[in-house]
């Protein structure tokens, strides 16, 4: 089987509704055709202030996210990235051969670096895409499920695969990106023009997935739309409603045009409603899964561990080819 790999960062005590659309359902689906690697990446998570005991238990929060969502550790690889070196080793070596000018033009470190003027961007931030290449490379993935705002970084791997290949012999085997479709991007709902992000600076247009059922539907109601009526998706004239249109479509699992069809002539109220509905529906029972999972801890921290070690032999079996190539001494 073809081998994937994919990662979100514990950066938030929960997910929401575009990580799940754009992510974890996605992934859900790909487990039975594809040998799949799906990571914590709390290496990438410290490349900006984080709270150590928030860190901890939001690394733990997002693997109990994971397997309530439907990865199944059994199938799947699930593991925190920080429990295997081989990630941070990687990546330092993949430094030595990225050059200053090709990280400066990551369009996610000008926007991130922008937020809070560029001194204050730590370097983490700035090689960020490195060790996103290693997670990659070290795998032998040979595809990488991720958004299209994560196809500057692939194509990097890209790059530094067929660089490090040609410098010191065929090593790494050349990813390539599986960008989802375009409606797998979800907006925030108050703003529908920015995507909806873990970091946002309010609440109100974030669904998360740990939400409680009442305040999702809520929020959802209060989405902002237009001054139409027609339930027509239009990213540039109707933001809100193409947003809506793209949320129901994912949790219907029927394409756009058909809900378009379905609401001719009905107002948002309707539509608005059905929206919260099919989330309710789909996060409800998540939600209570992750809670009990949650309650047991140390049986999440062995699911982990069982699958860190099978990440840990197949990374540093990649990583001695490294050393060997590079002229490194062999690791102990
Ligand atoms: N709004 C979104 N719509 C669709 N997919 C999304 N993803 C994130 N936001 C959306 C997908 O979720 C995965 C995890 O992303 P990440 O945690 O590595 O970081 P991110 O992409 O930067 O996500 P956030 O939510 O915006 O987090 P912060 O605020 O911490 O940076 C990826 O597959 C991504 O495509």
């Amino acid at each position: 089987k073809p081998r994937i790999f994919s990662g979100i960062q514990p950066s938030a005590d929960s997910l929401h509704i575009g990580n799940y659309i754009g992510a974890l359902q996605q992934w859900e689906s790909m487990q039975d055709d594809y040998d799949a690697i799906f990571c914590i990446v709390d290496l990438h998570a410290i490349t900006v202030p984080q709270d150590p005991k928030a860190l901890r238990d939001a690394t733990r929060t997002l693997a109990v996210q994971y397997i309530a969502a439907g990865i199944d550790p059994a199938r799947s690889t699930m593991f925190v990235q920080s429990q295997v070196p081989a990630h941070a080793q990687l990546a330092w070596i993949l430094n030595g051969i990225t050059g200053f000018g090709e990280a400066g033009r990551m369009t996610q470190f000008k926007d991130k670096s922008a937020r809070n003027g560029a001194d204050a961007a730590s370097v983490g931030l700035f090689t960020y895409p490195v060790l996103m290449a290693a997670d990659i490379l070290l795998y032998d993935t040979e595809l990488v499920p991720v958004g299209d705002d994560q196809k500057q970084h692939v194509e990097l791997a890209r790059d530094l695969a067929q660089r490090f290949n040609s410098r010191f012999g065929e090593t790494f085997v050349v990813p390539k990106p599986q960008i989802q479709k375009e409606t797998a991007r979800i907006y925030d709902l108050q703003i529908p023009t920015a995507k909806m992000s873990k970091s946002a600076a309010t609440d109100s247009g974030i669904v998360w997935m740990l939400d409680e059922p009442a305040v999702i539907a809520k929020k959802i109601r209060s989405a902002v739309t237009d001054t139409g009526r027609e339930v027509r998706f239009d990213r540039g004239e109707k933001p809100g409603v193409s947003n809506l249109l793209a949320i129901l479509s994912a949790f219907r699992g029927v394409p756009i045009a058909t809900l378009e069809a379905e609401y001719e002539g009905r107002g948002y109220g309707d539509f608005k409603r059905d929206v919260a509905d099919a989330v309710v529906d789909a996060f409800g029972p998540i939600r209570e899964r992750t809670l009990e999972l949650q309650a047991d801890p140390a049986e999440v921290d062995r699911i982990l561990t069982t699958s860190a070690q099978r990440a840990h032999d197949l990374a540093s079996a990649k990583l001695a080819q490294v050393h060997e190539a590079v002229g490194l001494y062999p690791s102990l």
